[in-house]
């Protein structure tokens, strides 16, 4: 499969004329090649996004939203086609894809379709001094959207939905691991009557094609999702070009577990919280903190249910794990199995490699449970991406709270609890953007969504997200 560029609703070769190449993570077997964009392929990515934003700046929201929500239906349309391109395209099981990702895809196109029509500024009036002020929201221009690998359809287009959604043009690049879906993409958009240069992709790596965004002096904004370390070296080149920032970085979310829960409830989605796209979700719980009275007894139950995971062809309807994303991945959770081994931590289950019959070279690894001696050690402070969770027991609240808070990360956390006063004083205490209480992933789009301390900077969803992709502009009238 060759994917192309999608520039001006066509396809493209790269004028870079290089490529890299696609691997499935099922079997390791090449069976694609991507561009690796370069300046020029982003320049004529940003000239065609320049051109449309003089029309799609002033096309009304209701033409806008209408368009928004046909992509949603196309994209429900063809939701198998999506699905099993995901599936193979990063290794996640076919199951997953087609009830979470792709249906969330389209569901962004529908939200923010919707709340275009919905969105509204301020307007303060003063009439003792006959003064009125009002504030519009102006689109930004041509903004930038760069996406990771763990969800690749459903993160890609919770970034550029808003920014298109509220008058923008857009630059978008997906993973380079994992570019299928949004390749799929652009022919739903031309075919929902998206105008030309309103959303080009351009593939490539971070370091060429991704840098090329993020130094463009005429993008004005970018909005990313990734790994702390490039979020950082994203803001330091974009910071000093002012451009607008929304980063949506890494996590190592507490899950707290107190006695008093719903055990059942608490333990099933548990396993879903540890294990569900192999541990490749930025809000997967991956520490693990239970209070000392259930330790033994969760323990047992967990290593069982988690045993009872089958790991399988990503194509399998019946897997309920797949393949890693890629095998550079495989070798970093690899990796950390030698450092807990090293520091002294017990492995309870898992943490090898599984060769799964025929496809011996994909990228499978074992659901992984570590019991950590403290929580002050790799293990516990580094986000390892993978199916790999660490346990612990707790005595008292103040402990779970100050392991739970101690780490570089803050994006989510979750505590399972049926006393209010409990849950309540975690909530306010926590340092996270986002804290679930006895569930764990529900989301409602209207909400906002980010992180805290390492975990990035500014929020999505809602209208915090048309709020990023739009420009404030105060007017203040004396009469
Ligand atoms: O992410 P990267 P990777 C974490 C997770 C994972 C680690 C690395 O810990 O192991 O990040 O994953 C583009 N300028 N998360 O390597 O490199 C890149 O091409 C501009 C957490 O995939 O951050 C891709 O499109 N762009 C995360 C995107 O950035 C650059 C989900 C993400 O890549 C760039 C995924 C640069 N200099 C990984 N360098 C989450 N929180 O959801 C890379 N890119």
């Amino acid at each position: 499969m060759e994917i192309r560029n999608y520039i001006n609703g066509a396809f493209t070769p790269p004028q870079s004329k290089l490529w890299i190449d696609n691997y499935n993570p099922s079997n390791g077997v090449i069976y694609g090649k991507i561009p690796n964009s370069n300046q020029s392929d982003v320049e004529a990515a940003y000239q065609a996004a320049a051109q449309s934003f003089k029309t799609w700046s002033k096309t009304s929201a209701e033409k806008r939203s209408k368009i928004l929500l046909k992509i949603s239906d196309l994209i429900e349309k063809h939701s198998s086609l999506f699905a099993e391109a995901e599936s193979k395209d990063n290794g996640k099981p076919i199951t997953l894809a087609k009830t979470v990702d792709i249906p969330r895809a389209a569901s962004n196109f529908r939200f923010f379709g919707n709340a275009i029509t919905q969105f509204y500024s301020e307007s303060h009036s003063n009439t003792s001094a006959q003064v009125i002020n009002y504030t519009l929201r102006q689109p930004i221009g041509v903004v930038g959207c760069i996406s990771p690998w763990n969800l690749p359809l459903y993160l890609f287009t919770w970034k550029i939905a808003p920014a298109i959604a509220a008058g923008n043009c857009v630059v978008a690049k997906p993973s380079e691991v994992t570019p299928v879906t949004a390749y799929l993409l652009g022919d739903i958009c031309n075919k929902a009557g998206l105008p030309p240069g309103v959303l080009n992709i351009v593939h490539g790596l971070g370091s060429t094609t991704g840098q090329a965004i993020v130094t463009h002096p005429n993008i004005k904004a970018i909005s990313f999702t990734g790994g702390t370390a490039t979020g950082a070296s994203i803001a330091k080149t974009a910071a000093p070009m002012f451009k607008k920032l929304s980063l949506e970085l890494g996590g190592k979310n507490p899950n707290i577990i107190f006695a008093d829960c719903d055990y059942q409830t608490m333990i099933n989605t548990t396993v879903k919280s540890s294990f569900a796209n192999q541990g490749q979700i930025c809000l997967c719980g991956s520490r693990i903190f239970v209070e000392r009275s259930i330790y033994n007894k969760f323990k047992t139950d967990f290593i069982a249910k988690v045993k009872a995971l089958k790991i399988g062809l990503p194509s399998d309807k019946t897997s309920n794990i797949g393949a890693v994303v890629s095998k550079t991945h495989l070798i970093k959770i690899q990796d950390y199995i030698i450092i807990a081994k090293a520091e002294k931590h017990t492995i309870l289950l898992g943490g090898n490699k599984v060769n799964v019959k025929n496809n011996e070279d994909g990228y499978y690894f074992e659901p992984t449970i570590i019991e950590v001696n403290s929580n002050d050690c790799r293990i516990n402070q580094e986000e390892i991406f993978g199916p790999v969770v660490s346990i612990m027991p707790f005595d008292t609240d103040e402990e779970a709270l100050n392991m739970a808070n101690d780490v570089k990360y803050g994006l989510s956390a979750t505590v399972w609890t049926n006393n209010l006063k409990r849950s309540m004083y975690f909530s306010e205490h926590l340092q996270a953007g986002i804290i679930w209480i006895n569930t764990w992933m529900t989301r409602d789009l209207r909400t906002p969504f980010g992180g805290v301390k390492a975990s990035g900077v500014g929020r999505e969803g809602g209208f915090e997200a048309l709020r990023f992709f739009t420009e404030q502009k105060n007017i203040c009238i004396k009469y």
